[in-house]
């Protein structure tokens, strides 16, 4: 079913209408579903609509069949992420993704690619496994889980840590890192030498979860955003071999701990506050006392916004609103932050991309979700 229609409205920080344009109801509700660019459009794996403006989607229906050890689509779990191989445009018709693999031991997030065909863009072929977070656990929480290709075409993928906290500290363990593998799953050169006995393609470590991340424009460098607990979401720059801290220090609070009025510092995780140095990298920035759930991030490089421009976007799921952020200075601070569309949105979102004409793309996450485009 597909509903069709304007909704103007205006962005607090424009002065101009922005509208979104035809909600795009999605017939499955298998969520969370991202999407990511392909060329000039961008593919959203459960519709089958196409989009205004030459952008199309493509619904890939046969996918649940193709990924190796099938899919656990309990609580936070489900296909996590779709990106599309950086060469993709130049005979390299491999779509990469992520989702949550049962098998010995539980549950654990896995990634696979598969080609697809835009002649007959129905189904993926030649699906292999390359990757699979090690080890799988109970439960069917805190998967991460994000794909993001740096310049150099070797692809990062963010791991929650299964809502088992201590292994986000075990160079061990594939819970609560980022890693970073080639397009084939094998390991790249320059991945930081962290400790003897450590997981393959450890990158950085002590996450909680981490469902945004983002390769900023100029810079190159991996940004990711994650869950806290109560409280304490954060944005970080995940560096080679960089501590974030979880779950010995947060700016969050235990589930269950109380506070005075608004603040949380009385009993932020790890004492003093929550200040991760000198042990821990501090984040960039951070929520508190209420955990907004931040999901998708992209950067804002288009032309149709050019007061946007270098802006960070970010969704929020419990926050249900897309964030803005302005970052300044050779430091990368974020230096202002603001919550926009909020009341036009109103439902938990996923994932935020940029079209190729500047438009952005929201997509909500509930049983309706929709496709909103943010143009002028
Ligand atoms: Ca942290």
């Amino acid at each position: 079913m597909v509903t069709t229609g304007w909704y103007a409205f205006i962005l607090p920080t424009l002065p101009a209408i922005v509208r979104a344009d035809a909600d795009y109801v999605t017939p499955i509700s298998s969520q969370p579903y991202q999407f990511a660019r392909l060329g000039s459009t961008i593919s959203v794996l459960d519709a089958a609509h196409p989009i205004a403006d030459g952008v199309t989607s493509y619904r890939v229906n046969a996918l649940a069949h193709e990924l190796a050890g099938g899919v656990d689509a309990g609580g936070q779990g489900g296909l996590l992420d779709v990106a599309i191989d950086p060469d993709f445009a130049n005979g390299s018709p491999w779509v990469y993704l992520s989702y949550s693999q049962p098998g010995a031991g539980g549950v654990g997030t896995a990634v696979m690619r598969g080609q697809l065909s835009l002649a007959n863009p129905t189904s993926l072929t030649g699906p292999v496994q390359i990757f699979q977070q090690m080890p799988k656990v109970g439960g069917n929480g805190h998967y991460g889980s994000r794909l993001a290709f740096a310049s150099d075409k070797t692809l990062f993928v963010t791991l929650g840590e299964r809502q088992q906290g201590s292994p986000a500290q075990d160079i061990a363990s594939h819970l609560g890192k980022v890693v970073r593998i080639n397009r084939d799953g094998s390991t790249p050169a320059g991945n930081p030498q962290i400790g003897a006995g450590q997981a393959s393609n450890l990158w950085s470590m002590g996450h909680r979860n981490p469902q945004g991340a983002a390769l900023h424009p100029a810079t190159g460098e991996l940004w990711v955003a994650e869950h806290g607990p109560q409280g304490g979401d954060e944005i970080n720059i995940a560096r080679a071999g960089n501590n974030f801290g979880w779950p010995n220090v947060s700016y969050g609070c235990n589930y269950g701990d109380t506070y005075p009025g608004t603040d949380n510092s009385s009993c932020r995780i790890g004492g003093n506050a929550g200040v991760h140095a000198p042990a821990y990298v501090e984040p960039l920035t951070w929520w508190v006392p209420v955990s907004i759930a931040p999901a998708g991030m992209t950067f804002y490089t288009g032309a149709m916004f050019p007061e946007w421009q270098g802006s960070l976007f970010m969704t929020s799921l419990a926050g249900q609103a897309l964030w803005r952020m302005t970052i300044s200075g050779a430091n990368n601070a974020i230096t202002a932050r603001e919550k926009i569309l909020e009341s036009s949105i109103a439902e938990r979102v996923r994932d935020v991309a940029q079209g190729p004409d500047g438009a952005l793309y929201v997509i909500t996450d509930s049983s309706s979700g929709r496709i909103i485009r943010v143009a002028r």
